[in-house]
């Protein structure tokens, strides 16, 4: 036999990652692109809390290992016994609400001084969503030299604009060499933006450093309400910090922490929009099997105590018309004129997670 045991691939080498392989989107013929066809998964395991919710409100009946907490929260909240601390409220927002927080996610919040994955190559960019609504595109600002050297640190790349939004794309230029790029691309290529106190993923801290404003009002109150049913009684939960991640197919976000908050006696606020997603909730080691569970659009996550410490992902999210499960926004979103956000959200999942920090 050639190989052996040992000779295990290094992505198999934790449990987690085991998981994150089973569900993460691969594809049979890979050679045609046009005939790409992902390769079917086996979701049978994969918790599903529409169901456990549907046949509890039926017949009171819960699976083993499933609890629903006692509280006055409107709608069931339940929690897991093998995961103290997190708990799981499925469809905790309206359709009306889920609207609203994709409009923001897209129109508003990447938006500076918050940043985004852009900032790091471009500086921060103003009005992106208007911007790829008008199919304009980003061209670099011609900088007199004393400038650019002035702004050649980490810091002040990331707050001083280098890039502005026109109207014509620069045809002259090709490939690498090119120096515009249409703001429809980088719209599509968002993948995170950070309101309220601005983390920073190159050193895993909050830079309090870095200009920041205050997370919006109605997202505040929102995610205070979301949070009680996770909160140490008689505290009220502070946001102070927000990340949204933005995801198109294909896209994942690996296993890990969320160690950088102070207390971790404090929930972290997950809000799913969007496409259906798998999530994955390990233990407090990447050795410890994890289990994976359905997220849909309006879905909420509370994360405190020791599920702060457990390990979780998202290997995969499902944009086929069957399994993304977003008719009831397809169809809210087409009552209005809300071009280009139904076209985004049926090809993209956005998760909105709110912390506090101190
Ligand atoms: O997308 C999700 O549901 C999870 C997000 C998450 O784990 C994070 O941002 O730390």
């Amino acid at each position: 036999m050639y190989g052996s045991d040992k000779a295990v691939d290094d992505s198999e080498r934790t449990a987690f990652r085991k998981a994150e392989k089973k569900y993460k989107l691969y594809y049979d013929n890979t050679n045609n692109k046009r005939k790409k066809k992902p390769r079917a998964v086996d979701l049978s395991e994969v918790i599903d809390f529409k169901c456990i919710l549907e046949s509890y409100n039926q017949n009171n009946e819960l699976p083993a290992g499933v609890f629903k907490l006692t509280s006055s929260f409107g709608t069931p909240v339940f929690g897991l016994d093998s995961r103290p601390g997190f708990y799981f409220i499925p469809g905790a927002l309206s359709v009306e609400e889920q609207c609203q927080w994709i409009r923001e996610s897209l129109a508003s919040f990447p938006h500076p001084p918050n940043r985004t994955n852009h900032n790091a190559i471009y500086g921060p960019l103003e009005n992106l969503f208007a911007a790829a609504k008008e199919e304009r595109v980003l061209v670099e600002i011609e900088q007199p030299r004393d400038i650019v050297s002035e702004i050649d640190s980490v810091h002040d790349a990331q707050i001083t604009p280098r890039w502005k939004f026109s109207g014509e794309l620069d045809k002259s230029c090709r490939g690498d060499a090119c120096k515009s790029v249409s703001a429809s691309v980088l719209l599509r290529k968002l993948r995170w933006c950070t309101l309220g106190l601005q983390f920073d993923w190159s050193k895993r801290s909050y830079n309090v450093s870095l200009p920041h404003i205050k997370i919006p009002e109605a997202l505040c109150c929102l995610a205070k309400r979301l949070a009680k049913p996770a909160m140490p009684p008689g505290q009220d939960f502070q946001p102070e910090a927000a990340i949204v991640n933005y995801f198109a197919l294909g896209d994942m976000l690996g296993g890990h922490l969320d160690d950088m908050e102070k207390d971790w006696s404090k929930p972290i606020v997950s809000i799913s929009l969007g496409c259906k997603a798998i999530f994955l909730l390990g233990g407090k080691s990447r050795e410890d099997p994890p289990l994976a569970m359905f997220l849909r659009s309006g879905d909420v996550v509370l994360m405190a105590g020791e599920a702060r410490e457990c390990f979780h992902g998202v290997p995969r999210i499902f944009t086929d018309t069957e399994s993304a499960e977003i008719v009831d926004l397809e169809s809210q979103f087409s009552r209005e004129d809300s071009f280009p956000f139904l076209d985004y959200v049926r090809s993209s999942r956005i998760n909105i997670n709110i912390r506090q920090v101190f």
